[in-house]
């Protein structure tokens, strides 16, 4: 009884720790100077990108998942969405951004990041 108690509560913080508090490591696109990111098996990788207030940022997308739903990027802060070919390299211009975290996302919000303005 005990133990099954146990691992009641190892699997519950398990859970909370994957869904509220593990954060991917941020990218520093400042360092990187251009950033990479890799749109597959619904995820963005990285999903957290910092890159540096009051400048323009490139970021460079390469979509892998041929669904339907990996096909847009948008950014709906600074009002861009950009069509992204299959397996082909597609940069995206941001302009220069103030202070804070901003996310992006597919059309149906199933593949999300954060940009990190910093
Ligand atoms: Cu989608």
């Amino acid at each position: 009884m005990m133990m099954i108690n146990i691992a009641g509560l190892v699997l519950i913080s398990l859970i909370i720790w994957w869904f509220w508090l593990y954060k991917p490591k941020a990218v520093d696109a400042a360092i990187d100077n251009e950033i990479k990111i890799v749109v597959n098996n619904g995820i963005y990788q990285p999903a957290r990108i910092k890159i540096k207030a009051g400048q323009q940022t490139v970021l460079q997308f390469i979509r892998k998942d041929s669904s339907p739903c990996a096909a847009m990027v948008i950014f709906p802060h600074v009002d861009i969405s950009e069509e992204l070919p299959l397996d082909i390299d597609k940069s995206v211009l941001l302009p220069p951004m103030t202070l804070g975290e901003y996310p992006f996302h597919c059309q149906m919000q199933m593949y999300q990041g954060t940009l990190i303005v910093e």
